[in-house]
C-alpha cells in the first residue's frame, strides 16, 4: 500500500466530515497531533494500523446483525457473515482456539458474555433448563423465581485488585461484584509474585464455581496449567482475561505453560491492547461453552458492530503475520530494558522487574502517591497512570503506584536505547517532584511541586526521543 493512498484516504475523510461539523475534523485531526507528540506509556494503549482504522469507517456500521453467521434476526446479513466469519476464523487460527467468538464490543463485554456461558452451562436449574431449550413460555412465575435465585450468589474467585487484578472479575464497583460472592487470592508480600499453594488454599476452601486468572497490572507471566490443576481439583471452570497481554500470546513470547488457550475453559480478551487492533473484545472457548457463548446477542450484547467485526478480520490477519511475532519479542525486550533502567536509577519496581509488557513503580521510594506523579509525569510530556500497588495504603483514587507499558512505544519503533532514556526521564520527574500541601498547608495525596523549567526540559527531550520514530509516517493530513 504507497503512503500515497493512505494520506489520501485519511484526508478525504477528513474533508468529507469538515463539510457537515468542521469542529469533529478538526479534533480528530488534533488527536492525532497529540498522540504523535506525547510518550504514551499507557500499558493498555496501542496504536492500530492504518488499514485497520480504515476498516472502521464505513457503511457495516448501519447494519443490524444479531444473532451469528448464517443465523441472524435480521434479513441481508451476508456481508456481515463474510467479515463476522473471517474475524472469527483468524482468531481461532491465531490463538488456536476451536471457537471465537468476535462480537463483544469491549472486554466488560467479552467477560459478560463468558460469565452468562459459564452461569448457563454449569449452574444446576431446570428452570433455566426450560429457558435454555427455547420454552420460555412455559416457565410459570414460580420458575422464573427459582431461575434468578439459582443463577445468584455464584461463587468466583479471582485475582485481588490490588495485587493487580480487574474489576471486571467480580468486584464491587462493577456488576460482577454484585453478580458474585467473590473472593480474591493475591500476590506473596515478599516478591510480589502469585503465589499458587496460596492460590490452591483459597479454592479449597472457597470451592467456586469459576477460578479467574488474568490482570491489568501483574508484570509478571501466569503458569496457566497449574491454574487449571487448581480450578480442575475443585471442579471450578477455570477462566483467563488475556486482555493485557493477548498480543504476547498472539506473537507467542507467552507460550506451553503461559499460554492460557491450551489450559482455559474460556478466554477473553479485548482486541486494542497489545494485540494492535480496534477498540472491542473476544471470546476464545471449547466446543463445550461455543453454544452458550454464540448467545452473546441478544442476550448480553447490544447490537453487534459489524464495521469493528471487519477491522478486527484486519487486525487479527496482520496479527498472523510472521513480523507480528518479533513485534511482540520487542515489547517485552523493551520492557526489560525500562525496568533494568528505572531500577538502576534506583526506583522500587513490583516484583523487582517484568516479563510481560508492564512495568508498576512504587512511587512511594520517590515519596509520592502516584496521583502526583501521574500528574508530574504528564506536565513534563510523559503519559502514564497510577495504579494500585499490592497492599496499598492510600487506596485505589490516590494509589501508590504508576503503571507503564511498551506496546504504543514498540508500534512506533522505539527501541532498548530509546527505553534507557525514557527511564532516565521519568526518574528525573519523580526525583524532582515533591508532595504539595492543600489550602489549610495540611499535607495533600493530590497537590505537587515540580519546577516548571523541569517539567520543559523533560518535555523537550521526551519529544526529541519521538523525532526519529514518527507515528503513522504514511499519513501526513497537511
Ligand atoms: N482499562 C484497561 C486498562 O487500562 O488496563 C483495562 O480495563
Amino acid at each position: 500500500m504507497s503512503r500515497n493512498a493512505e494520506s489520501t484516504a485519511f484526508r478525504s475523510a477528513l474533508e468529507v466530515v469538515r463539510g457537515v461539523e468542521p469542529r469533529v475534523a478538526d479534533a480528530i485531526a488534533a488527536e492525532l497531533a497529540d498522540q504523535r507528540e506525547s510518550l504514551k506509556l499507557i500499558a493498555s494503549e496501542n496504536y492500530a494500523s492504518p488499514a485497520t482504522l480504515l476498516a472502521m469507517g464505513n457503511w457495516f456500521s448501519d447494519k443490524y446483525a444479531e444473532g451469528t453467521v448464517g443465523r441472524r434476526f435480521y434479513a441481508g446479513c451476508q456481508n456481515v457473515d463474510t467479515v463476522e466469519a473471517l474475524a472469527a476464523e483468524h482468531a481461532r487460527e491465531l490463538f488456536g482456539a476451536s471457537h471465537a467468538y468476535v462480537q463483544p464490543h469491549s472486554g466488560i463485554d467479552a467477560n459478560l458474555v463468558a460469565f452468562w456461558a459459564i452461569l448457563a452451562d454449569r449452574v444446576e436449574s431446570p428452570a433455566l433448563r426450560k429457558a435454555q431449550a427455547r420454552q420460555v413460555n412455559d416457565l410459570t412465575e414460580a420458575d422464573w423465581f427459582a431461575l434468578r435465585r439459582e443463577l445468584g450468589n455464584q461463587r468466583m474467585l479471582g485475582m485481588s485488585l490490588d495485587a493487580g487484578g480487574h474489576l471486571t472479575h467480580g468486584f464491587r464497583p462493577n456488576i460482577s461484584g454484585k453478580m458474585f460472592d467473590q473472593r480474591s487470592y493475591g500476590t506473596d508480600p515478599a516478591t510480589g509474585l502469585i503465589d499458587y499453594d496460596r492460590v490452591d488454599e483459597a479454592a479449597r476452601e472457597f470451592k467456586p464455581l469459576i477460578l479467574v486468572a488474568g490482570y491489568s497490572a501483574y508484570p509478571r507471566k501466569v503458569n496457566f496449567r497449574i491454574m487449571r490443576e487448581i480450578a480442575d481439583s475443585v471442579g471450578a471452570t477455570f477462566m483467563v482475561d488475556m486482555a493485557h497481554f493477548a498480543g504476547l500470546v498472539a506473537g507467542k513470547v507467552f507460550t506451553g505453560d503461559f499460554d492460557p488457550v491450551p489450559h482455559a475453559h474460556i478466554v477473553t480478551t479485548t482486541t486494542h491492547k497489545s494485540l494492535r487492533g480496534p477498540r472491542g473484545g473476544m471470546v476464545l472457548c471449547g466446543p463445550e461453552l461455543a453454544d452458550q457463548v454464540d448467545r452473546g446477542c441478544p442476550m448480553v450484547l447490544g447490537g453487534p458492530l459489524p464495521h469493528v467485526m471487519a477491522a478486527k478480520a484486519v487486525a487479527l490477519a496482520e496479527a498472523r503475520r510472521p513480523d507480528f511475532a518479533d513485534y511482540a519479542q520487542r515489547i517485552v525486550d523493551n520492557a526489560q530494558a525500562l525496568a533494568d533502567g528505572l531500577l538502576r536509577r534506583g526506583a522500587t519496581l513490583v516484583t523487582g522487574g517484568t516479563d510481560n509488557h508492564l512495568v508498576l513503580i512504587d512511587v512511594s521510594g520517590y515519596g509520592l502517591t502516584g496521583r502526583q506523579a501521574e500528574q508530574a509525569l504528564l506536565d513534563s510530556g510523559i503519559v502514564t497512570n497510577r495504579n494500585s500497588v499490592p497492599q496499598d495504603p492510600n487506596g485505589a483514587w490516590y494509589t501508590s503506584g504508576i503503571r507503564i507499558g511498551t506496546p504504543a512505544l514498540t508500534t512506533r519503533g522505539l527501541g532498548a536505547a530509546e527505553m534507557d532514556a525514557t527511564a532516565e526521564l521519568i526518574h528525573t520527574v519523580l526525583s524532582q517532584t515533591t508532595p504539595g500541601t492543600g489550602p489549610d498547608g495540611a499535607p495533600s495525596k493530590a497537590k505537587y511541586v515540580l519546577d516548571p523549567a523541569v517539567a520543559e526540559s523533560v518535555g523537550k527531550q521526551a519529544a526529541d526521543l519521538l523525532t526519529p520514530f514518527p507515528l503513522y509516517p504514511s499519513v501526513d493530513l497537511a
